[in-house]
């Protein structure tokens, strides 16, 4: 049906005219997108069974990757370009008088993640499919997504995001694959035949139904599959319940993605959401492996579960609980599988994101789970009592359950054989510092995997004009092979690839400031240094010292008549957790501020401020590859990789960053030259934790800058009410500058005005640009799953 541009026209209006009873004339593009998405999914229906069959018949060893969150984002444009099709759509779809592009627009955003981590998780299914690797995703079809940002008077508004409204064409209900979920009840125990056996009793059951979708490799027959867990009542509801409160506290399970990573609330909801997943997913992987091999004693030979942080950590346990109770294995031959099965990644060191569950809380909901915790901790502790005779300290701090809480990250540690962070300055810290004593215990089971991303989505995709013009230089090797990008190169110096590239790169600025005038009614420039920081917003990455700066230039301007700059438009994105006071108040000091520059009648001339709302993956495939500056900016130490830094890069921005997270890597692959360094080391940062010896407050007295800017946050400055900043203003002096925002804002201003001196030669700039377009080829995420697959799951590639 996409043989050709005629086959598919004709199956088009078939098809749409069959599935909507409507003439094509009579049709909106929300029915020819889903018409179009119905053709798709039945092209690739064989591909897709065959993956599965195949799988089945080989026996090969498969991954499945454990995750509270999937950030896909829009599905048609890169399964179109992934099945080589979107050529004859396109054309198709022209002479019938319809635009591609206009029919995508009706797609929502599958946006059930907060930021990095869900996004990586969606990049990875991608990499996986594209490589013929065996790897499927599992997760929670949560009916409501991260939250629709609107930004009203300057403040965020969130509203329920809604993304199954006009239902999902990729997805496949498979009610006959269903799996019950237990909560509460007891736990009870026997002897039998010799062995005390338990049995989780008068537990509330819910249903577990998977919805799957196709993950579609780039130009081969491999299609894996995301199983979405979606929560529904039990035909037979629990007897001493209230019907309808049942369905509620049932349907809850899946309703939202939390979007609060900070906040308390509702915490035995969200250890349901874990546990939900966690137990649907396990169930239905034993069950297809059983079918196939019987017994469970080579399951590890089979089957690698990944958990993407500690949100799926239960997993542990709960294979566990499956190999003790339902296949009546003994601890220790339960636990070797488990360990040998189970890999687990750290995204994040921050101590208020480590997950950990208060006894009370968890121990009634999972009673059998509670005791199986139990035990694992003792054993643990019996170990390191082993390891380490009386040192009852080092136990206390390494111990599983302690004071009353369950901590996660511990438990991921002990039960798996590979423990992991995203970017090598992350990796070290966790094993120098966050991690040591547990590095100190069990050295072999730490490693490094720098992160990636989906380069067929963050430039193929996402930049068409640049990925033409790499493949007429180079060839489409890269698309396959990322590295091969390395060949641009020999194009550095070419004046012809220079101009087009840059006449690209002013192409998407254009687009750019047409949407940015479209949603704003604010024009910008697209002949300015277009300097963009999108990403969550949080204190640690430092929005702040961004606003702060452009604070600075808007009060230099108009005092001194000799300064001006390079016209630049500053460009934000970011949403705020809802319930992160800080977060929210630097969402509106952006908003402020850009109201305050943008009206003024003499900084306007040279800067620019805007807030794009509502940021999410569709929004960002068109800010990357308009971006001259990407701004990655965090308290060096903080960010455990980014990927951000790595879309900018690919898509030809100049990074203007710490040495932070991935940052370090992206300096060593383009060299000193070739970014914008500045601030504290993490080395620096983590030193002044431990021992003290900043004061912010000294920061504030010696520079006139800072001192000015930062007074502006609490007088008249701004013309909002009174207090308005405050809280920001109080962590940069009454609470000593936490994130080292005034210690880094001498050496940011400095590199800024680098940045300024660098783009002022467009030819030298253009030629960075090229080299940083030549080394991204290594942040494709297929280095990173090759990785992973290699030396942690030791999977290999389907033959196809
Ligand atoms: C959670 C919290 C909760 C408490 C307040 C501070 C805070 C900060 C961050 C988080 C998110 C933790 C998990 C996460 O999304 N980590 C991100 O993972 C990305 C993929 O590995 C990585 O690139 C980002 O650097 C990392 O922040």
């Amino acid at each position: 049906m996409f043989s050709s541009k005629e086959s598919f026209q004709k199956n088009f209006l078939k098809r749409l005219e069959m599935t909507y009873g409507k003439t094509f004339r009579e049709s909106t593009s929300r029915d020819q997108y889903n018409t179009l998405g119905i053709m798709v999914r039945e092209y690739i229906s064989s591909n897709w069974i065959q993956t599965n069959e195949r799988n089945r018949a080989e026996n090969n060893k498969q991954v499945y990757y454990l995750s509270i969150e999937f950030l896909l984002g829009k599905l048609m444009g890169q399964n179109l370009l992934n099945l080589g099709i979107r050529d004859v759509v396109q054309e198709g779809l022209e002479e019938l008088g319809i635009h591609l592009e206009k029919i995508e627009e009706s797609e929502s955003d599958a946006g059930l993640g907060n930021g990095g981590l869900g996004r990586l998780a969606a990049c990875f299914l991608d990499s996986l499919a594209s490589l013929n690797l065996p790897g499927h995703g599992c997760g929670i079809r949560y009916k409501h997504g991260l939250f629709d940002q609107k930004i009203a008077d300057g403040y965020q508004v969130e509203y329920p995001e809604q993304w199954l409204r006009h239902g999902n064409v990729w997805e496949v209900r498979k009610p006959d694959q269903c799996v019950d979920i237990s909560f509460w009840g007891e736990v009870e125990s026997r002897e039998a035949d010799g062995r005390l056996e338990f049995s989780h009793t008068a537990a509330e059951t819910i249903v577990a139904v998977p919805y799957d979708m196709p993950m579609i490799g780039y130009q081969t027959n491999t299609v894996n599959t995301l199983r979405l867990w979606s929560a529904e009542p039990a035909h037979h509801p629990p007897l001493n319940r209230d019907l309808l409160s049942y369905k509620r506290e049932t349907e809850a399970v899946s309703e939202f993605l939390y979007p609060d990573d900070t906040h308390d609330e509702g915490k035995i909801l969200r250890l349901k959401q874990q546990y939900f997943l966690v137990s649907a997913s396990l169930q239905s992987i034993i069950r297809s492996y059983r079918n196939k091999n019987g017994t469970m004693h080579r399951f590890h030979d089979r089957v690698a579960l990944h958990i993407n942080d500690t949100h799926p950590v239960l997993a542990i346990p709960e294979l566990m609980r499956i190999l003790l109770d339902e296949e009546k294995m003994e601890w220790d031959e339960a636990w070797e599988i488990t360990v040998k099965t189970i890999s687990y990644t750290n995204h994040t060191t921050l101590s208020e994101a480590l997950e950990k569950w208060p006894v009370y809380l968890f121990k009634p909901l999972l009673p059998r789970i509670y005791m199986i915790v139990e035990e694992i901790n003792e054993r643990y502790c019996q170990a390191l009592w082993e390891r380490y005779p009386g040192d009852w300290n080092r136990i206390e701090q390494m111990a599983i359950l302690a004071h009353g809480v369950v901590k996660m990250a511990h438990l991921a540690i002990a039960g798996s054989h590979s423990v992991n962070g995203v970017a090598k300055i992350h990796s070290e810290i966790l094993k120098n510092r966050e991690m040591k004593l547990f590095y100190g215990f069990e050295p072999e089971k730490f490693n490094n995997k720098t992160n990636g991303i989906a380069h067929r989505r963050w430039l193929l995709k996402a930049n068409p004009e640049l990925s033409d013009t790499i493949t007429e230089a180079i060839g489409g090797d890269w698309v396959r092979e990322p590295e091969a990008l390395i060949q641009m190169k020999r194009f550095i110096y070419d004046a012809g690839m220079k101009e087009k590239t840059a006449q690209i790169k002013q192409l998407r600025k254009e687009m750019l400031a047409q949407k940015i005038y479209s949603q704003t009614a604010i024009k910008v420039d697209p002949e300015s240094i277009f300097d963009v920081q999108v990403k969550r917003l949080h204190a640690y990455k430092r929005q702040l010292l961004n606003v702060l700066h452009i604070m600075y230039l808007y009060n230099r301007i108009r005092e001194d008549s000799n300064f001006s700059v390079y016209p630049r438009t500053f460009i934000f994105g970011a949403k705020a957790s809802p319930g992160y006071y800080y977060a929210k108040k630097v969402i509106k000091l952006i908003n402020s501020l850009a109201d305050k520059v943008n009206s003024d009648p003499k900084v306007s001339k040279m800067v620019k401020v805007i807030f794009m709302e509502n940021y999410r993956v569709s929004l960002a495939e068109s800010i990357f590859p308009a971006a001259d500056i990407s701004e990655q900016i965090s308290t060096a130490s903080k960010e455990a990789s980014g990927t951000g830094n790595m879309k900018f890069m690919m898509n030809g921005a100049l990074t203007l960053g710490t040495l932070d997270g991935a940052n370090v890597e992206i300096l060593e692959a383009v060299g000193p030259a070739n970014i914008f360094t500045f601030g504290l080391t993490a080395d620096q940062v983590l030193n002044y934790y431990e021992n003290g010896g900043y004061r912010s407050t000294e920061y504030y007295h010696h520079d006139a800058r800072i001192r000015q800017a930062a007074d502006q946050l609490v007088n008249s400055f701004f013309h909002e009410t009174e207090g308005e900043f405050e809280a920001i203003y109080d962590s940069l002096l009454a609470h000593n500058d936490q994130y080292f925002v005034l210690k880094d804002f001498s050496s940011y201003a400095e590199a800024q005005e680098r940045v300024e001196q660098t783009f002022i030669n467009r030819s030298e700039w253009q030629e960075k640009s090229l080299i940083n377009i030549a080394h991204s080829g290594s942040f494709s995420s297929d280095r990173t799953i090759k990785e992973y697959s290699d030396e942690i799951w030791k999977i290999k590639p389907m033959i196809r």
